[in-house]
């Protein structure tokens, strides 16, 4: 069969239009596909809601990809261990309480389980602001193409509608600074020095909704926390991205009782 290249693109922008219409309204957009990102998106996506995950780079992975200082490993501790085994990543133990694991083997597993649960990938696609409604609840993204922000392009965005925003843009906690920036109650006091026992251990109480519709983590929680960074051990940031499903399930699972 000879192949024809106006199918090969019909079929490519006919299949992208209809997610993107289906997402013009979803349960919960993830923005940030770091670990903690693909984390919650997959973690959210199980329970059957509808998940975006916004990535503004081409490729999701986020600092995982990049192990420590280029050397593609990462650490894990103790008490996140049971999510390496959770998401089937395989490791190794170094010495009491501390997992090694190719970062190349987490990320690409965390990504096949976000895939497998029905996540929709929009990458490429950056937040460049939110929409809230008289200071009550962040109801929606406002979206455009890196390549445009990239060039510094004038070009308008468009909007995508949510329910949950998940905030895992990493130590920029772009969603945050946004909410702060304009007015609504969140303040974003900035991460400190490396101390990784500290931002470990403290990671989890910080991811929490800061305003109605958004939930911050990962390094994004720490930033709006004003705690310590941690340097290439990730345990954290899956468990933060653990959390932040728990919450967004949560609150969309009493929005629908209370409908
Ligand atoms: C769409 C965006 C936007 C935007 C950014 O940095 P990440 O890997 O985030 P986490 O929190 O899941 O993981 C942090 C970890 O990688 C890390 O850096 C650690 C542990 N550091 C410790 C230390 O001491 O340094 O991923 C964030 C993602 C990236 O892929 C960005 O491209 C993406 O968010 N992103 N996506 N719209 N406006 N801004």
């Amino acid at each position: 069969m000879e192949l024809d290249e106006i199918t090969i693109s019909r079929a490519i922008l006919s299949s992208q239009m209809e997610k993107l219409l289906e997402f013009m309204e979803m349960d919960v957009a993830v923005v940030g596909g770091g670990p903690s990102g693909l984390t919650a998106a997959a973690l959210i996506g199980e329970q059957g809601f509808r998940v975006g995950l916004i990535e503004k780079k081409l490729s999701v992975g986020g600092g995982m990809w990049g192990g420590g200082m280029m050397f593609p490993r990462i650490v894990v501790q103790e008490e996140a261990k049971r999510l390496l085994d959770q998401f089937d990543i395989a490791h190794t133990s170094y010495t009491e309480g501390y997992y090694v694991a190719s970062s190349v083997e987490a990320v690409s597993k965390l990504t096949a389980s976000a895939c497998d649960a029905g996540v929709e990938f929009f990458n490429l696609f950056s937040v460049e602001d939110v929409m809230i409604r008289g200071d009550t609840r962040l109801s929606g993204l406002v979206v455009n193409w890196t390549p445009v922000e990239m060039a510094g392009l004038h070009v308008d965005p468009l909007t995508m509608g949510c329910r949950v925003a998940v905030d895992a843009t990493g130590h920029d906690a772009v969603l945050a600074r946004l909410v702060e920036r304009k007015g609504g109650d969140v303040k974003v006091r900035g991460e400190g020095f490396m101390w990784a026992d500290c931002a470990e251990s403290e990671i989890v109480s910080h991811t929490t909704e800061v305003f109605p519709g958004l939930v911050v983590c990962g390094m994004a929680a720490n930033a709006v926390a004003g705690e310590h960074r941690m340097g290439p051990v990730f345990g954290g940031m899956l468990l933060s991205g653990e959390r932040a499903a728990a919450l967004a399930t949560s609150s969309l699972r009493q929005e629908n009782s209370a409908a």
